[in-house]
């Protein structure tokens, strides 16, 4: 090496020593020195209780899109209300689940290494284990996520799409949030496990324009099925609808073959094929491997887990999931 690429290699690190100091990052194995056990614990806890209740695996993979889609994978989807309303209590927020679990894992993880490993990595980490106990791919989570202090259920009311969501409107929260179309459809794909409750969908099937007519956009024999044995009224909101029948509990492509069929359950799921880009990518992925899938899925959820995230020394490593520490 000439010495003049030597000086360079020199700089280079400098720059690295700087930039590196002023703004951490996210990055695998953040636990290794201060917590080994961390990433095990938690995917133990998970792989063990999804056995006996698989429809965890789909709370824990929503609870970490929410988590992200308000301030950043941060948490703050987890904190009890204070004076104000936090996250929770708002709308989209009603029918998330798995709070308690996430305790349960902050707990063990805290008798490991107390004070060392936050809120936001648990739910990272659960989400990923998640997938992979529900029959879909392994990828490496960076970590190194802090807890924010501040939850606000306006925000969470604005920012997460509701079922109800058109195509712009989907294209926009998630643009906000950095993420493309094609994200859009990779992570839409999510829905191949879990359940909704008909209150999330009884418009479509009962009063779509305020003419107590039928969403034209959802398959009417599919519609027809689920007001028979499901969704009996439009005030029903108790009862739960696979989104994937049938097969709720595995992590495939199903979703997308079914809102080919037009058979998705959210005015969300029909607007992917209200646009070219979104359409498209559903059939390629379709044509694609299920390997495939997996691969750009996975890489999607890693961009969604980046969401401004908090790292150094901003936040805080929460003691309790569900309050800031005082
Ligand atoms: C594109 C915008 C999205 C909308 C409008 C949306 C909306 C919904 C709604 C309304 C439910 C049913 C809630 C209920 O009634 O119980 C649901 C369930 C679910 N969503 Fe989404 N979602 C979206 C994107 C996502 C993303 C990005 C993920 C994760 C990567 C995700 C994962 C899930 C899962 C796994 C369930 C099942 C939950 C369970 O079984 O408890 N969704 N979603
Ligand atoms: C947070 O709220 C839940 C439900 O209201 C409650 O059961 C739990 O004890 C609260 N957690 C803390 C740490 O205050
Ligand atoms: C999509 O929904 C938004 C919000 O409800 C609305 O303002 C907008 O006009 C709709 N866009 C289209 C193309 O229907
Ligand atoms: C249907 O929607 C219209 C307009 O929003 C409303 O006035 C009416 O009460 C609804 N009917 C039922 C049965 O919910
Ligand atoms: C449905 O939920 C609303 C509040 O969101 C409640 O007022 C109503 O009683 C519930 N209906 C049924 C049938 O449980
Ligand atoms: C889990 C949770 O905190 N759910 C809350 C969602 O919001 C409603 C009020 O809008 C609360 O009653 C629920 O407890």
């Amino acid at each position: 090496m000439g010495s003049q690429n030597q000086l360079r290699v020199l700089f280079l690190c400098f720059i690295a020593l700087i930039v590196g100091s002023s703004q951490a990052q996210l990055q695998e194995g953040f636990y290794a020195k201060s917590c080994p056990k961390a990433e095990k614990i938690i995917q133990d806890f998970v792989t063990q209780h999804i056995r006996n209740a698989p429809s965890l695996a789909a709370a824990l993979i929503r609870m970490h899109f929410h988590d992200c889609f308000v301030r950043g994978c941060d948490a703050s989807v987890l904190l009890n209300s204070t004076t104000n309303q936090a996250e929770k209590n708002a709308p989209p927020n009603l029918t998330v689940r798995g709070f308690d679990f996430i305790d349960r894992i902050k707990s063990l993880v805290e008798a490991e290494c107390p004070g060392v490993v936050s809120c936001a990595d648990i739910i990272t980490l659960a989400a990923r284990d998640s997938v992979v106990a529900t029959g879909g791919p392994f990828w490496n989570v960076p970590t190194g996520r802090r807890d924010g202090t501040v939850s606000n259920l306006v925000e969470a009311r604005n920012q997460i799409p509701a079922p109800t969501s058109n195509f712009s409107t989907l294209q926009t929260l998630f643009g906000n949030q950095g993420l493309d179309l094609k994200d859009l459809v990779l992570l839409s794909g999510a829905h191949t496990i879990g359940v909704s409750h008909c209150s999330s969908f009884s418009n479509r099937l009962f009063n779509f324009t305020g003419k107590l007519d039928q969403d034209p956009n959802l398959d009417s024999e599919y519609a027809k099925n689920l007001k028979t044995f499901k969704c009996k009224s439009i005030n029903d909101n108790t009862t739960i609808v696979e989104m994937d029948p049938g097969s709720r509990k595995t992590f495939d492509l199903d979703y997308y073959r079914i809102v080919l069929k037009r058979r998705g359950l959210f005015q969300s799921d029909a607007a992917l094929l209200t646009n070219s880009v979104t359409k498209s990518t559903i059939t390629q992925l379709l044509e694609g491997s299920v390997e495939n899938f997996f691969a750009e899925f996975a890489k999607s959820v890693e961009k969604m887990g980046r969401i401004n995230v908090k790292t150094g020394t901003q936040g805080e490593i929460r003691k309790h999931c569900a309050v800031v520490n005082s």
